[in-house]
């Protein structure tokens, strides 16, 4: 059997636990078959003469973790740049946070190029390899002018945006040209094939020729929908431990004469944290009812802290946190717990049973497993009720959840309400539902037909 070789930005011992999709089911899935994990240690060296870091492997378990350090200056053009300034918040429809600095894109395509180059090396001629998310957009490019012939995917972890938004990336062109040297493109949802599809007629004009198969820039490419997953089992396993159990009794215990929200998130922007707040503070300002009852818990686990739109929405949720407790706590119910740290991923299963209301309301995300691990950890008999943005990946998949517009500070609200009134049959009915489709297509399924759909993709090209 042909060996896994993944690589992606950063690399992550599937052993322990990460705040983070992508390192979640990564991790999920090598831990099944072992192989390669090649990415970026983390570790940013002092610019020297040479500017690049030696590769380090390690052996995590029947995974073989190969790493290397950035310099100052590639980390901070490749990775704080183009990556998280540029491509992030345009694939999110943020336009109005990207910094287009001319100085980012030689930083990209370097740190692309030596990826290529340090990892060709390291393969051997069935190897299969998968390549993650949107810092590495054009490795597969750069491998194939070094002669690379192995079967190479890529897949997305965040949205494609529709054309028009790609055409403010000053380099859009050649980015999706160089998604043409894969064999075979995954995104999460349907939305983004669409998008992807739209690119290539209208503005590359090329075309689909064929059951996923697209031509342009005189190359064919298959691409497709494969909305990842989480791994429903593992996840149970993780809901039977002494620190998920004793959480979950804690939580209920503490509020058994209260309704508790929880949200779950990176403190990102994408994610939507302050309007859901805003939402939450509607619902308490038109629904007196839920005054000394209703407690939104908000954990938000720190993220690429040294990005300045990180360090503003911190601070624009500490200020409405504060501001919603100074004006509705109690000195026995204070209506919002905010947490900037992340908690162990033991006591996740825990939480959210304890919860009867889950809020996923990104503004923008390509999936969001935190909808999905949710409705897992769930009591069948007595379920919680998931309230899910429309403009998630995950909400062409859990139709069955309240589906919300997180920019209608209102409409939200009302559905929170329609949330906390809903009663047990209908929310054992929606659940059931939602679990049957968490199942289905958990990250097994993920991985297998991603990998299916590339075997035969490259032996069609
Ligand atoms: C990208 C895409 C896509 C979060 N906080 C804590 C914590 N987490 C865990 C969650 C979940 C994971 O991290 C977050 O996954 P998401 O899917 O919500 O989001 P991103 O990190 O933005 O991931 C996203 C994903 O890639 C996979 O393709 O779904 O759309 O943006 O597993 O539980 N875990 C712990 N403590 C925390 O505080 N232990």
């Amino acid at each position: 059997m042909s060996r896994l070789v993944v690589v992606s930005n950063r690399v992550a011992d599937p052993r322990k636990p990460a705040a983070g999709g992508l390192a979640v089911a990564v991790g999920e899935s090598l831990q099944q078959t072992g192989g390669l994990w090649f990415g970026w240690s983390g570790t940013v060296i002092p610019d020297g003469p040479t500017g690049e870091g030696e590769l380090r492997k390690h052996q995590a378990g029947k995974v073989t973790l190969a790493t290397l350090d950035l310099s100052r200056e590639d980390h901070d053009s490749y990775y704080m740049g183009y990556s998280n300034d540029v491509l992030w918040p345009v694939f999110h429809n943020r336009l109005d946070l990207a910094h287009f600095e001319a100085g980012f894109i030689g930083g990209y395509r370097r740190v692309n190029q030596l990826f290529a180059r340090k990892l060709l090396p390291l393969l051997k001629d069935d190897d299969v390899i998968w390549v993650h998310d949107y810092h590495l957009i054009p490795l597969a490019a750069e491998l194939r002018a070094m002669g690379c012939k192995q079967r190479i995917g890529f897949f997305l972890h965040i949205p494609l945006p529709p054309q028009i938004i790609i055409a403010a990336v000053p380099q859009h062109e050649w980015l999706m040209r160089s998604l043409f040297a894969y064999d075979l493109i995954g995104f999460q949802a349907r939305q983004d094939v669409e998008h992807f599809e739209h690119y290539v007629v209208n503005e590359a004009h090329g075309e689909c020729v064929g059951d996923h198969l697209y031509r342009a820039y005189g190359q064919t490419v298959s691409c497709n929908a494969f909305p990842i997953g989480i791994d429903v089992d593992e996840f149970a396993v993780l809901g039977q431990t002494k620190e998920s159990r004793d959480m979950y009794e804690t939580m209920t215990r503490e509020y058994s004469s209260r309704r508790l929200m929880l949200g779950i998130d990176r403190l990102d922007y994408s994610k939507g944290i302050p309007q859901r707040v805003r939402a939450f503070r509607e619902l308490l300002a038109n629904y007196p009812e839920n005054r000394r009852s209703a407690t939104l818990i908000q954990i938000a686990s720190p993220t690429r802290e040294t990005v300045d739109a990180y360090s503003d929405i911190r601070r624009e949720l500490e200020s409405l946190c504060g501001a919603i407790n100074g004006d509705y706590g109690e000195l026995d119910w204070m209506p919002v717990r905010y947490i900037h740290r992340m908690v162990a991923r033991r006591r996740v299963p825990g939480l959210c049973r304890a919860s009867s209301i889950g809020l996923v309301t990104p503004l923008r995300d390509g999936m969001n497993l935190v909808a999905k691990e949710y409705v897992a950890a769930q009591d069948p008999g007595n379920p919680g009720v998931l309230v899910l943005s429309r403009f998630a990946g995950a909400a062409e998949q859990l139709k069955d959840a309240l589906l919300v517009n997180p920019y209608d500070t209102h409409g939200t609200a009302e559905i929170m309400q329609q949330a906390l009134r809903m009663p047990l049959e209908e929310r054992r009915a929606r659940h059931a539902k939602l679990l049957a489709c968490v199942r289905e297509q958990d990250v097994h399924w993920w991985r297998r037909s991603f990998l299916d759909a590339l075997r035969e993709a490259a032996s069609e090209r």
